[in-house]
């Protein structure tokens, strides 16, 4: 009695574990299902011919109060229950978009709307695979690839998105590009260039077909990039390196929170955005507790327009989180090569169109990283008798996901640093935006050909990339403001000293949202996100600063219709007031969207934003001028940005930590990581 007692307690235990996931871990593999099997329920009754699609879902996240409430039971002895976990999907029904809320305790729709406004939700891959293949059995394009000499079981065929140009009405098309992959597994360098397609997703037919001009697919040789298919000679030659942690990760992983060194933070995914952290707290070593930094940051929109507006190309302008899903573009890590050989990895799971769960795996990685660099260090040679060197070693914590958008490779790093900064990393890899032409060197060229020769036939259209980081940045709580902290040239009045000039600083708090919008570099400032009611002991306001790295501005002008769409670009620098439906700075229906739901319209209400709930909106970026190098694959091209404790701290917070102890590795001469 006694014993199935003791196993019946057990097994409540378990199932309690499992049922009660942090509120905002994503959406499991058997809630992936359940959605599937309660919506399928609803409508699959209907005779009408279109299935439901799930263009998607996610976590519909319980309200920050909640969230809030829950996490501060969670210290005392009565935890709260955790918020009743729920789905926000997106599907297509009918030619519909339809926003359908979904509760699992109860297993049942709570709301569904018709959504009316302008737009269409992401793409799945599903369609996308399914439009790629309609060419094969369109009689025109036998008749284009015969024309060409081309052998259509080497033909490969991609669906892109074709944005909006002012039209009136617009269906949900997509434009199939096709490529030669004879001899070759690098296609996307091999258009079929003047060769387009039009297909209307939701009739699943193609509806338009040009064949311009023939100009030669670009030639295979030279395209590869496989290791296992080079010959000599190799090089440079690269020795092993050893990564060693005799004691195993300093770091632990329960479910999806991540707790290390002096940071603790939950590490979620969204198959639109890709990798997402919240509860970022740092322990303050003086205070002896937890102190909130960021609520919560995200990649909100990745923005691509390229450089070439004649009929083929004008229209090629990404947004690869609201049309192409930057999560659903995860790709599973490597280990030892995309992560170090201590990296741990999470798997992920997003579903397909039909609603089956589909499991990325490897999909994030989280590694502890010494590469040699110094956390602060100082010689003093001043003192008599006595030299002192003090140096410590700059250990941090890093998350990496790769997302990799049709011939794209993002590399997507959140680094972890024990003196409080968050380094955001972006590396750009993969193949290059292709377009074929007749040069084959640049003195043939006469006219403008909007890129680079960078092959034979081959040119790298030029282009941009601009990333926008949603942060939610709550500094020691919710409260806060921005600041503009201006470095002003001061003209010496006085003749007390020789000096003309000297520069000072000038703090400018925003009021509303219009005196929060920067573009960074027309003028020196410091951008911190302070909470204006609480100070440090001297009386310095706490906060984060933002570093800029990678600026950009766009180059487009801003009635151009992709620049409209991308309007949340114009600025390097939004604040907004927390609103928990503004989360995608394109808008949440961004493939043929018109720009009537960005940042840059949320921020015309020019809402108050001081010592309030708010959200750093941050654009960094390149303009990419494509060379030789970047062929037949890129290599990574890096960049980002930091949030750096300015006055969080009392001193130095990481004064009194210790340089780990060093290692010596008894194979570290070997060339492999066998260690
Ligand atoms: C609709 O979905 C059901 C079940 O998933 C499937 O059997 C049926 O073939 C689908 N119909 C169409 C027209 O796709
Ligand atoms: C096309 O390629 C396939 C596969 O390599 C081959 O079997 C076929 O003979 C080729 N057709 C022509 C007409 O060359
Ligand atoms: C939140 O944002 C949405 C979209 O911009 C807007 O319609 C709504 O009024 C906002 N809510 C508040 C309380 O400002
Ligand atoms: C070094 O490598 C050898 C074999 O490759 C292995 O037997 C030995 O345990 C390794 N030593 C250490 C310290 O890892
Ligand atoms: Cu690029």
């Amino acid at each position: 009695m006694k014993l199935i007692l003791f196993f019946l307690l057990t097994f409540f235990w378990i199932s309690a574990e499992c049922i009660h996931p942090h509120p905002l871990d994503p959406l499991t593999r058997s809630e992936l299902n359940l959605v599937r099997t309660i919506i399928h329920k609803s409508y699959q009754t209907s005779t009408k011919p279109n299935n439901i699609t799930f263009q998607y879902i996610g976590l519909h996240e319980p309200d920050k109060p909640v969230i809030q409430s829950w996490l501060s039971s969670n210290t005392k002895t009565k935890p709260l229950p955790p918020p009743p976990r729920r789905a926000f999907i997106i599907a297509r029904f009918q030619k519909q978009s339809l926003e359908i809320k979904l509760d699992f305790p109860s297993r049942s729709i709570i709301s569904t709307k018709i959504y009316k406004g302008h737009g269409y939700p992401m793409l799945t891959f599903g369609e996308q695979s399914i439009a790629s293949q309609l060419p094969f059995t369109h009689e025109p394009f036998h008749h284009s690839l015969n024309k060409r000499g081309l052998n259509m079981s080497h033909v490969i065929c991609a669906a892109f998105t074709v944005g909006w140009f002012g039209e009136e009405k617009t269906k949900r098309t997509v434009k199939v590009k096709c490529y030669y992959k004879k001899g070759s597994v690098n296609l996307y360098v091999r258009p079929l260039e003047g060769v387009a397609v039009v297909v209307d997703l939701d009739e699943m037919k193609i509806i338009g077909y040009s064949d311009k001009h023939v100009i030669p697919v670009p030639k295979g040789e030279g395209t590869e990039y496989r290791a296992s298919k080079m010959k000599p000679p190799f090089g440079p030659k690269l020795k092993g390196i050893a990564v060693n942690q005799h004691d195993g990760p300093g770091f632990t992983i329960q479910g999806h929170s991540v707790s290390w060194a002096n940071w603790v933070f939950h590490l979620g995914f969204d198959i639109q955005a890709g990798p997402i952290i919240s509860l970022a707290s740092i322990y303050d070593l003086e205070k002896q507790q937890y102190r909130q930094v960021l609520y919560k940051g995200f990649i909100s929109e990745v923005f691509v327009p390229y450089q070439d507006p004649t009929e083929e190309w004008y229209y090629t302008t990404y947004f690869d989180c609201g049309e192409y899903g930057f999560g659903q573009s995860m790709s599973s890590l490597l280990p030892f090569t995309d992560c170090p050989a201590n990296a741990v990895f999470i798997d992920a799971y997003y579903s397909s169109s039909d609603g089956t769960p589909v499991k990325i795996s490897n999909a994030f990685c989280i590694f502890e990283k010494y590469a040699g660099d110094i956390m602060w260090r100082h010689t003093e040679i001043a003192l008599p008798n006595e030299v002192i060197t003090e140096v410590r070693s700059d250990v941090s914590l890093v998350v990496r996901a790769v997302s990799t958008v049709g011939n794209y490779d993002y590399v997507i790093d959140w680094e972890f640093k024990p003196s409080g900064s968050i380094k955001l990393g972006v590396g750009l890899t993969g193949i290059l935006g292709i377009k074929a032409g007749t040069y084959t060197n640049t003195d043939q060229i006469k006219e403008d050909i909007y890129g680079t020769l960078i092959a034979d036939n081959t040119i790298g259209v030029y282009h941009d990339h601009f990333l926008t980081y949603y942060l939610d940045l709550d500094i020691d709580g919710e409260a806060n403001s921005f600041v503009k902290a201006n470095l002003e040239t001061v003209r010496v009045k006085d003749q007390k000293t020789p000096r003309k000039s000297y520069w000072t600083v000038v703090k400018e708090t925003a009021k509303t949202e219009s005196d929060a919008r920067v573009n960074i570099g027309l003028k020196p400032s410091e951008l911190v996100v302070v909470n204006p009611n609480k100070k440090t002991k001297l009386g310095n306001t706490i906060g984060y600063r933002l570093v800029p790295g990678s600026v950009v501005h766009p180059l487009m002008v801003s009635d151009d219709y992709p620049q409209i769409r991308g309007a949340f670009t114009n600025y390097n620098v939004w604040v907004t007031p927390f609103n928990k439906s503004e989360k995608w700075a394109g808008g949440l229906y961004v493939d043929h969207s018109r720009g009537d739901d960005t940042l840059a319209v949320w921020s015309l209400r020019d809402r108050e934003i001081e010592n309030k709930d708010i959200v750093l909106w941050y654009t960094m970026g390149f303009h990419h001028v494509p060379s030789q190098e970047d062929f037949p694959v890129m290599p990574t091209l890096s960049g980002g940005f930091e949030l750096r404790p300015t006055n969080f701290f009392e001193s130095n917070p990481v004064l009194k930590t210790k340089s780990p102890k060093s290692m010596h590795c008894a194979n570290c001469t070997s060339q492999h990581y066998y260690c």
